[in-house]
């Protein structure tokens, strides 16, 4: 892997660049639609390359570690075989899913026994394992195995699971530098910075992360309830503490504001399920606001569900229509909204990338701010 920071803005943190991959380039700042399943939710890989011009996707270990399993994925070549996606796929490790998903049993120095949230089964996760099943799906990007710590956290459990988090990555890089990717191409692993909302233990973090002297480094445990206020306090501060010259991953963020603040305190890349879980429920974001398609304001309105948009079905089909079909919850309203709201995503990064590169990054982000909070 390789980045490449091409352009620095004046007032404030933001940074383009260019993350080169064995799959492909992707140009940052970026955002990754959630592929938890081997599957973005309701879009198919055709789209997400030709329509909303994904240039990478996250996939889940957890979720795939458990359906279809690793000999399926082994046999199919890794997982962007198994699903025909020839992008870009980055994997997040389990450290975040198995604590939100699973009934976890124990978390122990080892690892963390949990029982499986589709059979109940029991299963051990730890730093080297997860490393392996990270080879065989094959991501171009994966992620260390960390514990994120839930909000409001106590000082004294913040610190000591952050140790714990530090001793893992070190478990996590011997078993990985001394394993070889399965498939012919190169895989990079990227640390995590966790440490709560404390201040001096992000720092630590951070400092402790950037000494592993990986290619790209990640920040975890933010986006999980704490205001947001408090979120862009730590990334500021961890920011200016990673490495300028790598990527960093600001993981699970989040709403469209929060992508244009954190852009503005020097993150690259973001991944999060709410544009498609919300679009699910009929939450479309677009660049005057938010809408909620059910609303009874949309019953008669016959125009494009989004006419600024360049994205096929915003212009083919209209905001009543989609309504229709999001109430009688059918399957094509999941899928138009879902693949509108991560058009906008994508739109929204690019556009990010665009305005750092002329130079009016910083006003054009406080315009955007005001007008994304509004709801329509
Ligand atoms: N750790 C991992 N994955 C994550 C997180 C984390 O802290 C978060 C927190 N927002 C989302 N996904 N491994």
């Amino acid at each position: 892997m390789k980045f490449t920071l091409q352009v620095k803005d004046k007032m404030s943190k933001a940074r383009a660049g260019v993350v080169e991959t064995a799959h492909g380039k992707i140009q940052t700042p970026i955002f990754m639609p959630v592929g938890t399943a081997a599957t973005v939710k309701g879009i198919h890989q055709h789209e997400l390359k030709n329509d909303i011009h994904a240039q990478i996707i996250l996939g889940n270990t957890y979720h795939l570690y458990l359906r279809p399993g690793l000999e399926v994925l082994n046999k199919a070549g890794g997982l962007h075989k198994f699903m025909n996606w020839d992008g870009p796929i980055l994997t997040d490790s389990g450290g975040f899913q198995v604590y939100s998903l699973s009934e976890v049993r124990k978390i122990r120095e080892e690892g963390v026994t949990f029982r499986s949230h589709i059979d109940g089964s029991k299963h051990l996760f730890t730093p080297e394992n997860v490393m392996d099943t990270q080879r065989v799906i094959g991501a171009d990007i994966i992620m260390a195995f960390d514990e994120c710590t839930p909000y409001p956290c106590d000082y004294k459990y913040a610190r000591r699971s952050l140790d714990m988090t530090h001793r893992w990555l070190k478990r996590c890089c011997d078993r990985f530098d001394s394993t070889d990717p399965l498939y012919g191409y190169d895989q990079t692993l990227f640390p995590i910075v966790q440490g709560s909302v404390y201040k001096d233990l992000r720092e630590k973090s951070a400092e402790v992360i950037a000494s592993f002297g990986r290619e790209g480094n990640a920040i975890g445990g933010l986006s999980v309830g704490e205001p947001a206020e408090e979120m862009y306090a730590m990334t500021e501060v961890v920011c200016n503490i990673l490495p300028e010259e790598k990527p960093r991953y600001l993981m699970g963020v989040g709403t469209p504001i929060n992508l244009l603040e954190n852009i503005a305190l020097g993150i690259d890349m973001f991944d999060c399920v709410m544009p498609t879980r919300n679009a699910r429920n009929g939450m479309l974001f677009t660049r005057h606001g938010t809408i909620n398609i059910k609303n009874e304001k949309w019953k008669d309105d016959y125009s494009p569900i989004d006419p600024d948009s360049d994205l096929f079905a915003d212009q083919f089909y209209s905001k009543a229509y989609l309504r229709h079909l999001i109430r009688s919850q059918e399957l094509l309203g999941a899928q138009i909204a879902s693949l509108h709201n991560l058009h906008f995503y994508l739109w929204l990064v690019n556009e990010a990338r665009a305005k750092i590169i002329d130079g009016t990054f910083y006003d054009w982000k406080e315009k955007m701010v005001k007008v994304l909070g509004q709801r329509l």
